[in-house]
């Protein structure tokens, strides 16, 4: 029948032309209830570092200490300046039209020595004048308590690995919760404990670059947890009620891939270093740490000489109190890496030498490596190990994004946005994983912590040499506008 070949025809050529596009050809839509927003951090965007009583932070104190720290010697002095351009960001963020807005509050903007006394009504207003214009444009808050600019004072006190830590968080949670909790639907609690934890107090990439890895790194990941619990048990007994919002973690998770099929107990063992540390104690049903955290890190520090294990231990009421204490996932996911399996003699204390395994990303060429870094698959793996390994949860994609060196047309970051979207739509049809939301990190570039503003993640271009700091919508901005538009991810010639 000359009409159905007729139409053969016309079928392989939409599959044809489908694949010509980069294969975006599933076409699912988003689920009706599926949100979309982008997200920022305070320290990265906002500047007027020492305005309007704002206290000293870790990153203040270390970008004007240590300037060489940072690749390009810049640091948040200025930033965005999104202290003084927080409207024409709102008016970013409506262009886009995004159900809602992942940001971070300054901790010292509100208590500017960290301690809880003597609130600086300054920083409050700024945030009011945020969560105000928000709400008048139809867009939820999500807030972020800390994002990794810590009162530079508690820092002198230890930081994190000071136990005193978790009554002062909690007692500048619950101001949060006081001024803002009217106008908050979402909050989260921490962004990335392993990088807050690994990063800052085992390793020296981030400030304060204590590099006393597998020591700092483990105290830190261990009060951390408990000033989140008590964070989450405030909220739920004294302010969900009232505001019935609801209250999280951001955990950031890499997926790691076996390098061989013999490796599988080694990327395993990566990813429950990395991020099992974290979300088993809170989203396991048994609670406290993962069994083969415990194990490796008990081995190691006994063949170093410890006469205890160097991971702390809880008590069986902290495991309780510690378990449950997040409404759904925060998930921050980036790149996928390869790993091995890798015993290691060396008796030097360190993280690293605890997991026994290495990995990296397979090219280690930054200007040119797509490959490496569009790995979309990987994304998708990890939701479904998370599904698997944590009962089910609903997830809610806090940061996704790909950097680059400054492109207004930035197909790279089409491509990845575009390709990690279609995994996300495989895992909610085809491996059934509640994802509820997803975010784009991040509305705009901006002080890329150690990387300075080289690297750029922004769907808006912002121009750092000119005072004002105008802000320029990238390709990618059209690219997430439709998506959002659409509620699919629709291929990027019919879009710019
Ligand atoms: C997040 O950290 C942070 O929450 C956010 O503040 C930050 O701006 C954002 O990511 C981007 O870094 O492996 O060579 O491709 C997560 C740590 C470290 C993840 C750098 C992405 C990319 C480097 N990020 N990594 S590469």
């Amino acid at each position: 029948m000359p009409l159905f070949n007729m139409f053969s025809v016309f079928i392989i050529l939409v599959i044809f032309a489908a694949f010509d596009r980069g294969c975006w050809a599933i076409n699912y839509t988003f689920p009706d209830n599926f949100l979309f927003g982008t997200a920022t951090s305070s320290y990265q965007i906002e500047g007027a570092w020492n305005e309007s009583g704002k206290g000293e932070n870790t990153w203040d104190w270390y970008t004007h200490n240590y300037p060489e720290r940072i690749l390009d010697r810049t640091n948040g002095d200025i930033a965005c300046d999104s202290y003084h351009k927080y409207e024409e960001d709102i008016k970013l963020l409506k262009e886009l039209g995004v159900d809602f807005y992942r940001f971070s509050l300054s901790w010292t903007r509100i208590f500017p020595s960290g301690f809880p006394n003597n609130v600086n009504y300054e920083g409050i207003n700024y945030y009011n004048k945020i969560l105000n214009l928000l709400a008048a444009n139809n867009i939820t808050a999500m807030v972020t308590l800390f994002h990794w600019d810590l009162p530079q004072r508690l820092m002198e006190l230890g930081g994190l690995t000071n136990p005193r830590f978790i009554a002062f968080y909690t007692e500048y949670a619950r101001t949060a919760f006081e001024f803002f909790g009217d106008r908050v639907k979402y909050w989260l609690t921490f962004n990335e404990p392993f990088q807050t934890c690994m990063f800052s107090y085992g390793d020296t990439r981030l400030a304060p670059a204590l590099g006393m890895s597998g020591i700092a790194d483990y105290l830190c990941g261990h009060n951390l947890l408990k000033a989140h619990a008590a964070a989450y048990h405030l909220y739920n007994t004294t302010y969900r009620s009232k505001y019935e919002g609801k209250i999280a973690i951001s955990i950031s998770a890499e997926w790691f891939e076996p390098n061989n099929t013999y490796d599988e107990a080694a990327a395993d063992r990566v990813r429950q270093f990395w991020y099992g540390i974290h979300m088993h104690p809170i989203f396991s049903s048994e609670g406290d740490y993962p069994e083969v955290v415990k194990e490796y890190i008990a081995t190691q520090s006994s063949l170093e000489g410890y006469k205890r294990s160097r991971l702390p231990q809880f008590t069986p009421d902290e495991i309780n109190y510690i378990k449950g204490t997040s409404d759904f996932m925060g998930l921050n996911h980036y790149n996928t890496y390869l790993a091995t399996n890798a015993s290691s003699t060396s008796l030097e204390t360190s993280y690293y030498n605890d997991i026994q395994a290495s990995y990296w990303l397979s090219s280690s060429n930054m200007e040119d490596s797509d490959t490496a870094r569009i790995v979309p698959w990987g994304f998708r793996k990890l939701l479904v190990w998370v599904k698997n390994t944590f009962n089910d949860p609903e997830i809610f994609v806090t940061e996704n994004g790909y950097y680059d060196f400054g492109d207004i047309d930035d197909r790279g970051r089409i491509s990845f946005y575009g390709q990690y979207l279609e995994a996300l739509l495989e895992a909610i049809y085809i491996d059934n994983v509640k994802v509820i939301a997803y975010t784009a990190w991040t509305l705009m570039d901006n002080f890329e912590w150690n990387l300075g503003y080289e690297y750029k993640y922004g769907i808006y271009y912002v121009n750092f040499t000119d005072p004002d700091r105008p802000r320029i919508p990238k390709s990618s901005a059209y690219f997430i506008k439709n998506v959002i538009g659409n509620r699919t991810v629709v291929s990027y010639d019919r879009v710019v």
